[in-house]
C-alpha cells in the first residue's frame, strides 16, 4: 500500500521499528547452557559497570576496597540508593533500569527495590529467558565467545544442544593483545606453540582456530583494539593478524570484526569499569581493509571523533560493514548524529546498531531506547523524500527496516536470515 501522507509516513515508520524482529550483532549473553555466564535479574542490573562508575562520582569518600569487598547486594544496595534514591536516574544507564522494570509491569510509584528483587526471585531461568526475547522484540543475539575462558571452555567441551536464539562470535583478544600470557593457554590446551612466532607456532594458532571455529560454529572472528592500534606495524599483534587470522578468515569466509578505540584500565581502582576511549588513526583501518580485498570486515570505533571518516572509508571499500554506536556512544544523542549520518553516507549498507548488553534484561531499554532514535531519524530521511516527490510503499519500508535491524548483517555474512 502507498503511504499517502506524513502522518501515515510517521505512524507506519514507527510501528515497524518498534514491532521489527532484531539480530543484536555483538553482546555479552550467554545461552543458558553457559550457566553462572548468564547474568539477569535486578541485582545485575544494577551492578552493571556502567553504573558502578556512575556511583563511585556520587561517593567521593567510598573507598574502591571498601565497595569491592561487599557482595554483590550490597552493591547494588549502594547503588540504587546513590542513583536512584539521592538522585535522580536520567543518565543514559540509568534510565535503562527504569525502562526495564517499567517494561516488566512492575510498580515504579514505590521505588521499592525488596519488591523488585522478589518479583526476580519469583522466575524460572528458562521462561525468563522466552519471555525477555519476546517483549524485546529481538529474535537472536551473537555472544562474545572466548575460548581460552577456563569456565566458558568447558561449557563448550560439553556440547550441549544449542539454543538457535544465542549464535556465537569467536573473540581473540587474549591472542592479539596478551600474546605473551596467552601462549601458555593454547598449549595447555594441547597446541605445541611457544613464545616466539615460528612457523610452527603459527601454523598451531591456524590450527587452534579452525578447531575453535567449527566447534562454536561462529558467526566472525572478533577483537577490541586500543586506540593505538596501528597497521601494518612491527609487532606479535600485526603478524598474528597478517600470518594467523587474515588468512584463516579468509579461508572460511568469516568476516574479522574490529572495535577500535578503547583505552583499556586507565582506572585499575575502577576494575571492569575502569576502562576509557581514545581517538584512533583511520590510516590503520583503510589500509587494512583496502589491502585484503578478499577478507570481510565488521568495523566499529569507539570515539565519536573517528565516526565521520569510518563512514566514509567505508563508502571506499565494500568489504567493510560499518556496525554499531559501541559503549559510551550507545547514548541517545549520540545514536541520533551517528545514525543519521551513517543513512545519509551509506543508506541502508550499515548496522546501524548493537546492544552490548551483559545482562539479559537489558535487551529491554537498548532497544527499546535505540529502536526510538531510529525510528526518528528514518521518518525524516523518508519525509525529505516524500517532499521530493517520491512515494513509498508500505513494503519498501518494511523491507529497509528489516535490514537495518539484521538483513544487512546477514547478507553481508553471506548466511540465510535464520527465520
Ligand atoms: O570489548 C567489548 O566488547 C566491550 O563492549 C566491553 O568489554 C565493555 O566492557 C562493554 O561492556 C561495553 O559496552
Ligand atoms: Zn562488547
Amino acid at each position: 500500500m502507498t503511504i499517502r501522507s506524513q502522518q501515515e509516513l510517521e505512524a507506519f515508520v514507527k510501528e515497524t521499528v518498534n514491532t521489527c524482529p532484531v539480530t543484536d550483532i555483538h553482546t555479552h549473553l550467554f545461552a543458558e547452557s553457559f550457566g553462572e555466564l548468564l547474568l539477569w535479574g535486578i541485582d545485575e542490573l544494577l551492578t552493571y559497570h556502567y553504573l558502578i562508575a556512575e556511583t563511585f562520582r556520587f561517593l567521593p569518600e567510598l573507598s574502591y576496597d571498601k565497595f569491592w569487598n561487599m557482595s554483590k547486594k550490597e552493591q547494588a544496595d549502594l547503588i540504587w540508593n546513590t542513583l536512584f534514591i539521592e538522585n535522580t536516574p536520567y543518565s543514559e544507564a540509568c534510565r535503562g533500569v527504569v525502562t526495564v522494570l517499567n517494561r516488566l509491569g512492575l510498580d515504579l510509584s514505590q521505588r521499592d527495590l525488596e519488591q523488585y528483587r522478589a518479583y526476580f526471585r519469583s522466575q524460572n531461568t528458562k521462561d525468563y529467558i522466552d519471555h525477555i526475547f519476546e517483549l524485546s522484540k529481538v529474535k537472536s543475539v551473537v555472544m562474545t565467545n572466548d575460548p581460552l575462558d577456563d569456565y566458558e571452555r568447558a561449557c563448550w567441551m560439553e556440547e550441549a544442544p544449542r539454543d538457535p536464539r544465542f549464535l556465537a562470535a569467536l573473540r581473540i583478544d587474549p591472542l592479539l593483545n596478551q600474546w605473551s600470557s596467552s601462549w601458555s593457554k593454547l598449549k595447555d590446551q594441547g597446541y605445541p606453540v611457544e613464545e616466539e612466532l615460528t612457523s610452527q607456532t603459527i601454523s598451531e594458532i591456524k590450527q587452534f582456530l579452525h578447531d575453535w571455529i567449527k566447534r562454536m560454529d561462529p558467526l566472525y572472528l572478533a577483537v577490541s583494539l586500543p586506540d593505538d592500534f596501528a597497521y601494518p606495524e612491527e609487532s606479535v599483534r600485526s603478524r598474528l593478524i597478517n600470518e594467523c587470522i587474515l588468512p584463516v578468515t579468509r579461508e572460511t569466509g568469516l568476516p574479522f570484526a574490529m572495535m577500535i578505540g578503547v583505552k583499556r584500565q586507565v582506572n585499575p581502582s575502577l576494575k571492569s569499569a575502569g576502562d576509557s576511549v581514545g581517538k584512533s588513526d583511520i590510516g590503520a583501518v583503510e589500509r587494512i581493509v583496502s589491502q585484503n580485498p578478499d577478507n570481510k570486515f565488521l568495523v566499529t570505533m569507539l570515539s565519536r571523533e573517528n565516526q565521520h571518516e569510518l563512514a566514509v572509508t567505508a563508502r571506499k571499500n565494500r568489504n567493510m560493514l560499518v556496525f554499531g554506536c559501541w559503549w559510551f556512544l550507545n547514548n541517545p544523542s549520540l545514536i541520533e548524529e551517528i545514525t543519521r549520518m551513517r543513512l545519509e553516507l551509506l543508506g541502508g549498507s550499515v548496522i546501524p546498531q548493537h546492544s552490548d548488553c551483559r545482562i539479559l534484561d537489558q535487551l529491554l531499554y537498548k532497544w527499546d531506547h535505540s529502536r526510538q532514535i531510529i525510528a526518528k531519524v528514518l521518518c525524516d530521511k523518508y519525509t525529505d523524500l516524500f517532499q521530493a516527490g517520491w512515494r513509498l510503499e508500505e513494503e519498501e519500508i518494511r523491507q529497509d527496516v528489516e535490514d537495518l535491524l539484521g538483513g544487512t548483517f546477514w547478507k553481508f555474512i553471506g548466511r540465510p536470515e535464520p527465520q
